[in-house]
């Protein structure tokens, strides 16, 4: 404690301190506008899309909290990670480095949490530099005892690394780091806050960022946080279109009215959804790696048919990473009923990649009369979460795909809290 008060005491009689982020002290051209530090933060390379997104928020609510303080030393731009090499799309016809905007609507975010592009980011800082010298990178690991000794209090300390991470900086060139630590932590993102207070550099890296927890998940801010989610209008837009022309759904009859802001939205939990059931049936890794949960496409086909009898409805939307005779084989079976799967023209596709096509599946399945997810996906996650925000009846949401019929997991319910 008393060193973080000589650390805060330093840093309030200079609030322009920070050495190389864009502002210096003694520089003239250090104004209110760029006085910030900048946070960085990156993700274990295998994660995937729908889990980066549940990091993003917890280093959201972080960047929030920190905004609302009033010390100098927690004035932070959060720079988000582009989504480089993520080992579930393929990047051959791509570029490398897709901004958070394709995906997401940036205004939306900025009102939960000051968060900038990367490309923002190097264009702030490039104005000095050439190259983006970052000064503080930790990354973080578990305490090595935490098991053993089963001390799970939350606490943080720079230790050896455990592994040789070899830092790849998002794959960019151009950027490089001063000092590496790790440090060995257990506890929420907003915990961090301490770290930020014992140092002065003016642009630190979080690497491994996945390991630091949520402070309350499925609290209000929690929930405020996963709202200023919104995508990107266009990929709503595409949604919207196909759910109209195929699925005669649309957000009036739906019941599925949002206000334009996520700040204005209310407690509700009267939205009907288009007439049709939606699946979300992940396959390929889940196939192999989960073969007990896993179900085969005849017990798929028998669950579907089960919910459209009990519902009175034939139409049946499936979103899916298997491939496409799989869909094929799913339809044969299915053949009384109407059976949807949205595929991308080539323009969209080359647009928006396969991140778009995710995100067009997963809102299509928001908006469905009733959902069934797989156990354990972080895809069908985002897609619960989202039929919260519209304001669905949980148990048309909260179900999943069985391996063998009526021997279900039942899924944790995580309801909407404002
Ligand atoms: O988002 P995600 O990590 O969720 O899924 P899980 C990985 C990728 O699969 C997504 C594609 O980014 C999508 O590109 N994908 C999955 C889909 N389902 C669909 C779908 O219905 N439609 C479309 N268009 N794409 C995690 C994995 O997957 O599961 C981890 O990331 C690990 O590596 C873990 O295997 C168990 O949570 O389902």
């Amino acid at each position: 404690r008393f060193w973080i008060n000589i650390a805060l005491m330093l840093l309030l009689i200079s609030s322009c301190s920070y050495s190389d982020s864009v502002c210096y002290k003694n520089d003239n051209k250090c104004t209110k506008e760029n006085q910030f530090r900048y946070l960085l933060y990156d993700v274990n390379a295998p994660e995937g899309f729908n889990l980066r997104r549940d990091v993003y928020m917890r280093f959201a609510i972080l960047a929030h909290q920190m905004q609302k303080s009033d010390n100098p030393a927690l004035k932070f731009k959060m720079v988000l990670p582009p989504w480089s090499h993520l080992v579930h799309w393929s990047y051959s016809e791509y570029p490398e480095h897709i901004p958070w905007s394709l995906y997401f609507d940036l205004k939306s975010l900025q009102m939960f949490a000051p968060v900038i592009e990367m490309h923002e980011f190097f264009s702030r800082y490039q104005k000095k530099y050439s190259k983006v010298i970052i000064e503080k990178v930790y990354t973080l690991q578990h305490f090595e005892d935490m098991f053993e000794t089963g001390n799970f209090e939350d606490r943080l300390k720079i230790e050896e690394c455990q592994d040789t991470h070899k830092l790849n900086f998002f794959f960019y060139e151009n950027i490089t780091a001063k000092n590496v630590h790790c440090l060995s932590y257990h506890g929420p993102a907003t915990k961090l806050t301490e770290l930020f207070l014992n140092t002065s550099a003016g642009t630190i890296l979080i690497n491994h960022a996945e390991v630091a927890l949520h402070e309350f998940f499925g609290n209000n801010l929690y929930w405020q946080a996963r709202r200023s989610m919104r995508f990107n209008k266009e990929l709503k837009t595409i949604a919207d279109d196909f759910r109209r022309i195929f699925l005669k759904s649309n957000d009036e009859t739906d019941n599925t009215i949002l206000p334009e802001s996520w700040k204005h939205e209310k407690p509700k939990r009267n939205a009907i959804g288009g007439s049709y059931i939606a699946v979300h049936l992940r396959r390929r890794d889940f196939v192999r790696s989960r073969p007990n949960e896993t179900p085969n496409l005849d017990s798929v086909a028998q669950q579907i048919t089960k919910i459209l009898i009990k519902l009175n409805l034939n139409t049946v939307f499936i979103a899916t990473d298997g491939p496409k005779d799989e869909f094929d084989t799913l339809s044969k079976m299915l053949v009384h009923y109407k059976l949807f799967k949205y595929t991308p023209s080539s323009v969209i596709k080359q647009k928006y990649k396969e991140g778009g096509v995710a995100i067009i599946d997963q809102i299509i399945c928001s908006y469905a009369r009733y959902f069934i997810g797989t156990h354990d996906s972080t895809f069908t996650f985002r897609i619960q979460e989202e039929r919260e925000i519209l304001g669905f009846p949980s148990d048309s949401t909260f179900n999943t795909l069985c391996k063998v019929v009526g021997q279900c997991h039942k899924p944790s319910i995580w309801t909407i809290v404002y």
